[in-house]
């Protein structure tokens, strides 16, 4: 059995982009873009043959806090009208593991939008596949220049909406981007109140079609989702799993990444997996998702979709890292 008894320590460095904001690079499609510039199909990537044993000291520390025992469900809060607005943070950084709030953006100007209504408000605005929230973009190489901004009318038209448009790669390009805000403004887009605007990111626009997917990663920051149209399922596994999926670390940070899809991944191919240790979380439109810190998840359009996310700041510490409040 793997073991991650003496594991090597890597210590994250921080970078500072232009604006000074610093960040640990963070690069969520390195390992596709990989695929794609070589046309190689994923079957030909060379896998790991044993699971990773370099872990992040931050991923380290998440492992000893979370502890070994097993975890089969996630808290799901059903109506989002029991707790006072600014009361979700600390309700987040107790739990510290994947929670659903029902229901969030009921009675919001975003509650029972359509693609058409976006259509209408924001079709005209671009999606530019370079607007990727880290520097680590600059890493994609040379296919990303050929992309094209794309307004949102004409992705919608192209991918989202298009039965024949089955290509991830659409999704792997647009998804993940930055707007500006005339865009957040046309889109409606709604900032929680519990998140203080210094210690979040500017939120990121993901839209994709149903069968689209994002492979199994953790994520180096807090993560909020909010979803607006469509459903979606997220695979998550807790963090003691992590040295039984074949892990890899991107740049020594606390992005890691695997090769495991969980819809159909089996212990015969990945002999450490424990494929009994997936924790299913769907949303749909209206429901506020809480990915913690380094907790792996892959991600699937279960229908078209549009969602977005805030990440928390990288200068601050994770969630779990954070004192508990005992009130
Ligand atoms: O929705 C997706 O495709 C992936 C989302 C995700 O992985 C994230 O928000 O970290």
């Amino acid at each position: 059995m793997f073991t991650t008894s003496s594991p090597q320590v890597i210590h994250e460095q921080p970078l500072a982009d232009e604006h000074g904001v610093h960040f640990f690079p963070f690069d969520p499609h390195q390992w596709v873009t990989t695929v794609i510039h070589h046309q190689a199909p994923l079957s030909t990537l060379p896998r790991p043959t044993q699971p990773i044993i370099r872990l992040p000291k931050r991923i380290q520390d998440l492992i000893h806090s979370f502890g070994q025992g097993p975890r089969h469900s996630y808290p799901r809060i059903e109506d989002a009208s029991t707790r006072k607005n600014d009361a979700w943070f600390q309700v987040f950084q107790q739990a510290v593991c994947p929670m659903v709030v029902k229901g969030y953006l009921q009675g919001t100007k975003l509650d029972g939008i359509t693609f058409a209504d976006l259509r209408t408000s924001a079709g005209h605005h671009v999606l530019d596949p370079n607007q990727k929230p880290m520097l680590m973009a600059r890493s994609y190489g040379s296919w990303l220049e050929e992309d094209q901004p794309m307004t949102l009318s004409a992705y919608l038209d192209r991918v989202v909406l298009n039965p024949s448009a089955v290509d991830e790669i659409w999704y792997v390009r647009y998804r993940n981007l930055r707007v500006d805000e005339a865009f957040r403004q046309a889109l409606g887009l709604i900032q929680p109140p519990f998140l203080n605007r210094d210690e979040i990111n500017f939120p990121c626009v993901w839209f994709g079609r149903q069968g689209h997917f994002s492979k199994l990663h953790t994520d180096p920051y807090d993560n909020f989702v909010l979803c607006v149209i469509g459903k979606k399922r997220f695979y998550c596994f807790p963090p003691n799993e992590i040295a039984h999926l074949y892990m890899q670390s991107l740049n020594h940070t606390s992005f890691l990444t695997s090769p495991i899809d969980p819809r159909t991944a089996s212990t015969q191919t990945f002999p450490g997996y424990h494929p009994e240790a997936v924790i299913i979380v769907d949303i749909e439109p209206g429901d506020l998702l809480y990915v913690p810190f380094g907790w792996p998840h892959f991600v699937v359009c279960e229908e078209n979709n549009f969602m977005y996310n805030y990440w928390r700041s990288t200068h601050l510490p994770p969630l779990f890292l954070l004192e508990k409040k005992t009130s």
